[in-house]
């Protein structure tokens, strides 16, 4: 069973991207090295190299699971007549980190090239917003990130966004922990890539997953997104049967029932109750039904 994950994990490298951008380019501080060796590539040529970001500001939240951090796409075009090797510098306002600081490439003239940045908020950080600059020779692009209390959080009424996650078991490799089920991300794109929560037990059941909702709230619907790709579609290695339950009074009372399940995400509905917490009951998953595979959770 640890094959097909890591199977699994080898496609959602090579798709993480997105169609708009070029996954076939290496985007790593290590080619910079290999500069000297490249043939085809005219420095004096160089046109006008655009920053690109996924969005036009960033939310990173205070206090959240270090294994999840904020994320953001973000790249360059290269606008040049002939290839180039390309370089991007990431710069973020301290005391917030990046997971890169540059981004470079030998780029084909007319080509956008993309990256996930990683963006963490060390504990004690002030709210308010710093800066995050990708620079090129001839460009800047600014994208402020506002870092605020996930209390504060615009959560698109999704009450269990950033809150606190707990599982039964967590996947010895990294790129599947807990708190991606409540990270704000339900594309199963970024699978393998931080997004969704892989169980450790193949084959033994049952899994569970639980969302803190940070006090009693009340709630009458829970939405869960399981891993559905072209490739991997939900009824192949998604999530089958499961229970949603509502933590009230301390107690787990189940709330609504899944069976049978071949979709990539099931909307369930149920008499409001004020609970403290939420939490999936994995019974059972598609196919080889060899582990849970979640990508998102969110309860309203
Ligand atoms: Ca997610």
């Amino acid at each position: 069973m640890r094959l097909l994950t890591a199977a699994l994990a080898v496609t959602a490298a090579v798709t993480l991207t997105g169609a708009a951008w070029n996954p076939g380019v290496t985007l790593t501080g290590a080619d910079r090295n290999s500069a000297g060796t490249l043939t085809g590539a005219d420095r004096n040529s160089a046109g006008t190299l655009t920053p690109i970001a996924g969005a036009d500001r960033l939310v990173a939240p205070l206090d959240v699971d270090p294994a999840c951090p904020a994320k953001i796409e973000i790249g360059m075009r290269s606008d040049a007549k002939k290839p180039q090797y390309a370089t991007m510098n990431v710069e973020v306002d301290p005391p917030l980190s990046a997971s890169r600081t540059m981004v470079s490439s030998y780029l084909p003239p007319g080509y956008e090239l993309g990256a996930k940045l990683l963006v963490a908020v060390p504990p004690g950080t002030k709210e308010g917003e710093y800066g995050l600059r990708l620079r090129t020779p001839s460009r800047t692009l600014s994208v402020p990130v506002e870092v605020v209390p996930v209390d504060r959080l615009d959560n698109g009424g999704n009450l269990a966004l950033r809150r606190p996650v707990t599982a039964s078991s967590q996947h010895t490799n990294a790129n599947y922990p807990p708190c991606s089920v409540a990270d704000g991300d339900r594309s199963s794109n970024g699978w393998a890539g931080g997004n969704g929560w892989n169980d450790a037990t193949g084959r033994a059941w049952p899994d569970t997953v639980a969302v803190a909702l940070g006090g009693t709230r009340q709630i009458s619907r829970v939405d869960l997104y399981t891993l559905d790709t072209e490739r991997y579609p939900a009824s192949a290695v998604g999530l089958r049967d499961w229970d949603v339950q509502a933590q009230v009074g301390g107690q787990w009372q189940t709330v609504a029932q899944v069976r049978g399940n071949t979709a990539g995400n099931v909307r369930s509905d149920f008499t409001p109750v004020g609970a403290d917490a939420v939490r999936i009951v994995a019974l059972a998953s598609n196919g080889a039904n060899d582990y849970t595979r979640i990508i998102e959770v969110e309860v309203r």
